[in-house]
């Protein structure tokens, strides 16, 4: 097997990844980053020594490719599967990255800080911060509101259209866990609704079934 993916089966950006190589069946081994298993993780540390997690091993291809999208455009170029992640024309494909890049900077980033805090020993927190990740996440989520609602005649299915794609493999584990830390509510039901078309995705269903021996490992 020539791909390998050092990943936990609990971490987001994993799950963006996860979810793109499951929807194409991709096959790959994961090198779990964990306690239990020092080799993948002294081996992840030489490879990609910022630490930031998935990082994708190609033997085949001699290549390390770090950071999820970048992961998911290589994906598409030399292992490609049924479902097209990044479109060929150029116009459609910007879409699809801006659209890549609200969900990472704009959701994903700000979940994350929230997370990061939770995860600060006492008298080391940062509630200011917390408080602006909050007021962050729902100006991004009134955005998806109106991206998603019929109301505002911009109603789609996925992130960037019709079709899923690399957008909506960020958007998943965004909302996802954005929605478990910050919920999205009753208020925004075309984000709750998009929510739900993406964990009914094979990809995602996936992964989270597998994260979920973890999940109760998740701060709140
Ligand atoms: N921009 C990176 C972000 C990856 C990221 O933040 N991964 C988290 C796990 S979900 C991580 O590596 N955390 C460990 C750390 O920050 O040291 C990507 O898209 O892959």
């Amino acid at each position: 097997m020539s791909l390998t993916l050092f990943a936990h089966p609990l971490s987001s950006y994993c799950w963006k990844v996860l979810a793109a190589l499951y929807e194409n069946g991709t096959p790959f081994e994961m090198a779990v980053l964990s306690p239990d298993n020092p080799e993948a993780g002294a081996e992840f540390a030489r490879l990609w020594p910022v630490g930031k997690f998935p990082l994708l091993k190609d033997s085949a291809r001699d290549r390390i490719v770090p950071e999820s999208t970048i992961i998911i455009d290589y994906l598409d170029q030399h292992y490609p599967g049924p479902v097209k992640l990044i479109p060929d024309d150029r116009d459609a494909a910007r879409q699809v990255r801006l659209a890549d890049r609200f969900f990472d900077l704009h959701v994903h980033h700000h979940m994350q800080r929230i997370v990061n805090d939770l995860l600060r020993p006492a008298g080391d927190k940062d509630p200011t911060g917390v408080a602006e990740a909050r007021a962050k996440l729902d100006v991004a989520y009134d955005m998806i509101e109106a991206d998603m609602s019929a109301k505002t005649g911009a109603s789609r299915t996925w992130a960037a259209g019709d079709a899923f794609s690399l957008a909506d493999c960020a958007a998943g584990p965004a909302l996802f866990y954005g929605n478990f830390q910050h919920p999205i509510g009753e208020g925004r039901p075309n984000t709750l609704a998009y929510l739900k078309r993406l964990t009914e995705r094979p990809g995602l269903a996936r992964a989270m079934k597998e994260a979920e021996p973890f999940m109760h490992m998740v701060p709140r």
